[in-house]
């Protein structure tokens, strides 16, 4: 389904009155309003493929209607949302779920659309039909080298597919990791991932990256091979130039100040990636924003600071992705929210007044750097969105205009009730 663009005309006439009184009313404060809007303009954050389907708990799966059943469909539904927010240009592909048949076509047909591929992702957590090797007992780290040359193969034929469609980067998330104490020998374990993505990354394209992401726990339930970002980031340091850590916000243990971790990753140069999600008690893979929006805030706070100090582009610099699981909401309206969040966060960092929170800080004036930071915090930023996508064609109110023309109702005739995305 492609959406067409009267429509969104006809939805911001309908808003454009109430729209533009109440970005007078915020933009009237704001001295770099026009720098903040195009910044605002420009940023973007891919959808995984992964996403669009219906996601699942270990207890069940409740599948919504009209899920996209191929790949042409899941770039498809990310063109919708990227018609209607303009916030979404990209997709990133799991292989084996999104193995390209024809990758000029599919890259002319994503074009086409407005969409690009991200990064590519690996996946070493599963058995795949036919497989010679099991990863029950992990892939990189594994005790077998059989066992380990088949991940390291099977990362290497991601890149290629990744080559085909124009995709610049590799993100390798591994499940590896022990469930009980004595199960592994971790300097081995370590040891061993090392050299296996010493291979893979040795067949990493000269323009490429390589992000290595870290989880504390889960499937394993003792010990992660790559649990945290001390280990990610020996990894990526030993590896070389092209390699950087990805932070994933669901993969802390509870309460980790992630926004530190952010920092000095930055101050390193080896933060690569973010993966968007929010959490209360674990990797809940929620919509962004809907548990800890004044967190999200803060990461933000230190993910501009950091890189305007290494004048690293916001919209280009560092991958920025949602991976979330939609296990109640329709996904592509739960994308809608995700990516608001992560932009309402984003534009409330850029308001900070950054000159008087360096002087605060080193005053020691702790009462002041907090009303500096809260005073961006609480200021509602939303009409500067909505204004950001009213000037680049994108719809004033994506999730209105989305119920408004009925689109999951209309995917569902197209696609009919049954079909299922490949994923999880
Ligand atoms: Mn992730």
């Amino acid at each position: 389904m492609i959406l067409d663009p009267c429509a969104i005309e006809v939805h911001n006439d309908r808003l454009r009155g109430k729209h533009r009184r109440a970005f007078d009313f915020v933009s009237h404060e704001i001295s770099h309003i026009e720098d903040i809007l195009e910044k605002l303009q420009k940023f973007q954050i891919a959808i995984p493929s992964w996403a669009l389907g219906t996601g699942g708990t270990r207890f069940g799966r409740f599948s919504g209607a009209g899920e996209p059943a191929t790949l042409e469909q899941k770039i498809e539904d990310v063109g919708l949302l990227h018609a209607l927010n303009r916030s979404s240009d990209a997709i990133s592909l799991h292989i084996p779920w999104d193995i390209p048949k024809d990758a000029n076509r599919l890259k002319q047909f994503a074009s086409g659309l407005g969409i690009h591929f991200d990064a590519m992702n690996s996946n070493t957590f599963q058995d795949q039909q036919g497989q010679q090797h099991s990863y029950k007992f992990g892939s990189l780290h594994h005790v077998a080298p059989a066992v380990r040359q088949q991940a390291i193969d099977h990362n290497i034929e991601v890149i290629r597919y990744g080559e085909e469609l124009g995709s610049k980067c590799l993100s390798v998330w591994l499940a590896d990791g022990s469930s009980f104490p004595g199960q592994l020998n971790f300097r081995q374990a370590f040891q061993h991932t090392l050299s296996s993505l010493q291979e893979i990354y040795r067949h990493l394209p000269a323009d490429w990256k390589l992000f290595v992401e870290y989880k504390a726990f889960e499937p394993y339930f003792y010990s992660t091979t790559i649990g945290d970002w001390g280990q990610s980031l020996l990894l990526t340091n030993k590896l070389g130039p092209k390699a950087f850590t990805l932070v994933d916000l669901g993969h802390h243990l509870p309460n980790a100040n992630i926004e530190q971790i952010v920092s000095l990753l930055l101050m390193e140069g080896k933060l690569g990636g973010f993966h968007f999600n929010d959490s209360k008690y674990g990797d809940d893979d929620l919509t962004a924003g809907c548990m800890k929006p004044y967190q999200l805030f803060l990461i933000f706070s230190e993910l501009i600071d950091g890189m305007d100090e290494k004048g690293i582009a916001h919209d280009s610099g560092l991958g920025w992705m949602i991976d979330a699981s939609h296990n109640l909401k329709d996904p592509l309206v739960d994308l809608l929210q995700s990516v608001e969040a992560i932009k309402i966060a984003y534009a409330q960092a850029l308001l900070i007044d950054r000159k008087s929170l360096r002087e605060a800080q080193n005053q020691n004036d702790v009462v002041a750097a907090q009303e500096i930071l809260q005073q961006a915090f609480r200021t509602d930023v939303r009409p500067l969105l909505a204004e950001a996508r009213l000037r680049t064609g994108a719809a004033l109110d994506p999730i209105s205009l989305f119920r408004t023309l009925c689109i999951r109702e209309k995917l569902v005739e197209e696609r009919g009730r049954n079909s299922v995305a490949t994923g999880l």
